[in-house]
C-alpha cells in the first residue's frame, strides 16, 4: 500500500455544540479554546494527531454554522470552504439535529463527501436514534474524555482511498519487474531530497517486491543498451529526451500521468488534454498549482514552461493566470478554455476533486502537468498507454 497525504478531516456544527472540546479529546491535548460563549472559534483551525492504521490525520475545528453576529456570514463561508477540502465531515450536535445538520448533511451529499454526527454531551441529554436521516449517529460526551468511540467511528467512514492506494501502477507492474525511475538533479530538484511523488514511486514498487532502479537522464542510454526495464518512469520536464532514448517497445510514463491516478482524475485529463489543439489567440488558461514552493522566475514550471509549451504547440498567444495553494478558484470560471492542474503532492484528493468538480460545472477541459507536456511535445498516446491498457484489462 501506499500512503497518500493526511487524511483531512472536519467538525462541523453549530454555536457551543462542543466541536472544540471534541478535537480537544480526540488529540489528548488541551489547545483549542473552548468555552460556553457561543461562537468562539472563528477561523479553521488545524491539529494533527495519529490513527491506528491510518497514520497521521488533520483534524480541523471550525466555527458555528447558525453565527449571527455581523462577521457571521464570513465565517460560516470558510466553514464551507472547509467542506470542499476534507475527506470526512463530523457532524457534532448537542439534545437535537435540526435544520442545521439537515443543511450540513445537504452540503456533504452534494458533493459525495462521508459524514457522521456525534450526539455531543450525552451527559445532559437523553439517547436519540442511532440513524439519522440515513447516517450514523454515534452518542459521546466530552465529559468521559475517552476518544475511542470517535476514533472508531472515524476509521469506519474514512474512505481507504483516502490515506492508501493499492497499487499506483494499476496492475501494470508485477513482483520481480525492473522499473527505471528517471530523477535528474538540476537546478529545479530540492536540496538534499527526493520529491513526494519519487519517494512514494519507490515505496511503491517495495511493496510490490518489484525493483526501482534510479537514473539521471545521462545515465539513461548507457542503462537500458544492456536492460530491458518492464517500466520507465521519468520526470515530465525531461520527456523530450528521455523518450529519444527509451526504445518505443519499453513502456514509458511520468510520476505525474502515474499519479493523477490516484491524486486527480485520470479520465477526465486524458479526455480534456486534446482540447489543446482547440485553442485559439488570445484564449484564456488557467494554470492551478496546489502548493506554494518558492518561485524561480527563468525556469518555472507552472509559470514559465507550461506557457512556453502550449504557445509553441498552438502557434497562438494565449492568456494565463496561475493559481497557488488552495486559493478559491475565479469566479468567472467559463472564461478559461483550458485548466492545468499540476501533480498535487502538496494537498489531499479530496482538495483536487473539489476543484476539479467546479471545473467540470463550467464545461472547462483540465489536463494535468504531466498530459500537457505529453501532448505538446507529441508523445502524449505513449505516455498514457499502460493505463489505457490496464483499464482495458488488455494487458
Ligand atoms: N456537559 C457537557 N458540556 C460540554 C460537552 N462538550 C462541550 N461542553 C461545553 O460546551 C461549551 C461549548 O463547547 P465548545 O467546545 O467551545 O463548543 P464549540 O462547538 O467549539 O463552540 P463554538 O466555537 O462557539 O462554535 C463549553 O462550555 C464546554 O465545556 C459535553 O460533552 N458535556
Ligand atoms: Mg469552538
Amino acid at each position: 500500500m501506499v500512503k497518500l497525504n493526511r487524511p483531512h478531516i472536519g467538525i462541523f456544527g453549530r454555536m457551543n455544540a462542543g466541536k472544540s472540546s471534541l478535537i480537544n479529546v480526540l488529540s489528548g491535548q488541551d489547545t483549542a479554546v473552548v468555552s460556553a460563549v457561543p461562537g468562539t472559534t472563528t477561523d479553521p483551525v488545524k491539529k494533527i494527531m495519529e490513527i491506528l492504521g491510518v497514520g497521521p490525520v488533520t483534524l480541523i475545528d471550525t466555527a458555528g454554522l447558525d453565527d449571527t453576529s455581523e462577521l457571521g456570514p464570513q465565517r460560516t463561508a470558510k466553514t464551507r470552504q472547509i467542506l470542499d477540502q476534507v475527506n470526512l465531515a463530523v457532524i457534532v450536535f448537542a439534545q437535537e439535529p435540526g435544520v442545521y445538520e439537515q443543511e450540513l448533511a445537504a452540503l456533504c451529499k452534494q458533493r459525495a463527501l462521508p459524514f457522521f454526527l456525534v450526539h455531543n454531551k450525552r451527559d445532559l441529554y437523553p439517547a436519540v436514534q442511532p440513524v439519522w436521516n440515513g447516517a450514523e449517529v454515534v452518542e459521546f460526551s466530552c465529559l468521559e474524555k475517552e476518544n475511542a468511540p470517535l476514533v472508531e467511528a472515524i476509521i469506519r467512514h474514512l474512505p481507504h482511498n483516502a490515506y492508501s492506494a493499492d497499487d499506483i501502477f494499476g496492475g501494470f507492474v508485477k513482483a520481480g519487474d525492473e522499473v527505471v525511475l528517471v530523477i535528474p538533479i538540476d537546478a529545479s530538484a530540492p536540496q538534499g531530497r527526493l520529491i513526494l511523488p519519487q519517494v512514494q514511486t519507490l515505496r511503491g514498487l517495495l511493496d510490490i517486491h518489484a525493483r526501482g532502479i534510479c537514473l539521471q537522464p545521462a545515465e539513461l542510454g548507457g542503462w537500458l543498451a544492456k536492460h530491458t526495464p518492464r517500466l520507465v518512469v521519468t520526470d515530465s520536464q525531461a520527456f523530450q529526451y528521455v523518450s529519444s532514448v527509451v526504445p518505443a517497445s519499453v513502456p514509458l510514463t511520468s510520476f505525474s500521468i502515474l499519479f493523477s491516478r490516484v491524486k486527480g482524475d485520470f479520465d477526465l485529463f486524458l479526455k480534456s488534454t486534446p482540447a489543446i489543439d482547440r485553442l485559439q489567440e488570445g484564449d484564456k488558461v488557467l494554470i492551478l498549482e496546489s502548493c506554494s514552493h518558492s518561485v524561480n522566475k527563468c525556469d518555472d514550471i507552472g509559470r514559465v514552461k507550461i506557457p512556453a509549451w502550449l504557445q509553441k504547440k498552438t502557434g497562438v498567444s494565449l492568456q494565463f493566470d496561475v493559481l497557488s495553494n488552495l486559493d478559491p478558484l475565479p469566479c468567472a470560471l467559463d472564461s478559461y478554455k483550458l485548466a492545468v492542474q499540476c501533480g498535487g503532492c502538496m494537498v489531499t484528493r479530496a482538495q483536487i476533486l473539489a476543484r476539479l468538480r467546479r471545473l467540470q460545472e463550467a464545461l472547462v477541459p483540465v489536463s494535468n502537468y504531466g498530459m500537457t507536456i505529453a501532448w505538446c511535445t507529441g508523445i502524449f498516446e505513449r505516455v498514457t498507454e499502460i493505463f489505457r491498457r490496464s483499464v482495458n484489462g488488455e494487458d
